[in-house]
């Protein structure tokens, strides 16, 4: 005679759940720019994605999202060219990053902070703080300041935040996989909010190119006594799409001289005095999209 053996059913809250790992990585990804291909690989963007997407971000299925893996990829962002090529560098950064970021299997989503056509400079920095406290009141928990023009060249370069910032680009194609110098920290960095909200953020003055990623990494490692890490060298190659500077986008006088007194303004110049106009958010497919004007009066 058999014996039925009574199958025990757990209760769903009763059910185990891991943590999301990544999912199918392949390693090293051949990337390029090759602009007429753009419109082919968009569709093939869409068509392979779509369907991970939900109000511009991705949440993983029947597995629960560790803290810290709440990502949110910011991007200072302003198009004032002829032929749009800041635009095509976007499509060409969703194209890559997506899938990637989809395969790493964390929550994430991208923004996208466009300063207004304005007569102003462009300002790198506080389009990242607003890009912060905004996805932060989202609930992210980790937070990417992603220039537009750079890609990873393997999805083994994982995209997460521990309790010390990371500066990620240290190694681009354009400088031959070499930092330009020790405490570079333009490009891409990585901070929890916790982190980002004690260093007070980007320094808000800094009008025009060049300075806000120095600013930063003074604030970072001298005032608040972080380390300066960034991923294993061999994991964290980028390349970056070659490009000239915006006119409107011209180097900023100023920025040495209010580098060299970064400790005197940090701590009222940055999060605690971020002011801005929303001028309106929308929900794209792959991305976030946020426009601001940075002139602000009351
Ligand atoms: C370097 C830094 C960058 C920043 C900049 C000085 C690296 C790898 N990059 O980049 O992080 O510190 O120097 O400010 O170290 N952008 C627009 N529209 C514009 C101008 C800029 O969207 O008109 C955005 C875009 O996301 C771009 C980023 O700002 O990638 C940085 O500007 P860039 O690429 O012209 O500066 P670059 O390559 O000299
Ligand atoms: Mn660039």
């Amino acid at each position: 005679t058999q014996k039925t053996q009574e199958l025990e059913i757990p209760k769903p809250e009763e059910q185990k759940q891991d943590f999301c790992a990544p999912k199918g990585l392949v390693g090293a990804l051949a990337i390029d720019f090759d602009m007429d291909k753009l419109e082919e690989r968009l569709q093939e963007l869409s068509e392979n994605n779509k369907d991970f997407f939900e109000n511009g971000e991705h949440t993983p299925e029947n597995c629960q999202v560790q803290k810290l893996k709440n990502i949110a990829i910011i991007i200072p962002f302003r198009d004032m060219t002829k032929d749009l090529f800041r635009t095509k560098q976007l499509l060409y950064f969703l194209y890559y990053m997506v899938p990637i970021l989809h395969r790493q299997n964390n929550h994430f989503s991208i923004y996208l902070v466009n300063q207004v056509h304005d007569d102003l400079p462009f300002n790198r920095a506080k389009l990242l703080n607003i890009g912060f406290e905004i996805a932060k009141k989202d609930g992210f928990d980790c937070f990417f300041f992603h220039d537009v023009d750079l890609v990873p060249e393997s999805d083994q370069n994982i995209y997460e935040c521990f309790d010390n910032p990371r500066h990620y680009s240290g190694y681009i194609d354009k400088y031959n996989y070499n930092l330009p110098y020790n405490t570079i920290f333009g490009g891409i960095t990585a901070y929890s909010a916790e982190a980002f909200d004690k260093i007070n953020g980007y320094s808000n003055e800094y009008w025009g190119w060049g300075g806000e990623d120095d600013d930063l990494e003074r604030r970072t490692i001298a005032g608040a006594k972080y380390k300066l890490l960034r991923p294993e060298a061999g994991k964290s190659h980028y390349k970056m799409i070659k490009h000239s500077h915006e006119t409107s986008n011209k180097p900023n006088p100023n920025r040495q001289k209010l580098l060299k007194a970064w400790n005197n303004h940090a701590k009222f110049d940055g999060l605690n005095s971020l002011n801005y106009e929303l001028i309106e958010r929308s929900n794209d497919l792959f991305f976030k999209n946020i426009t601001v004007n940075l002139k602000y009066s009351e």
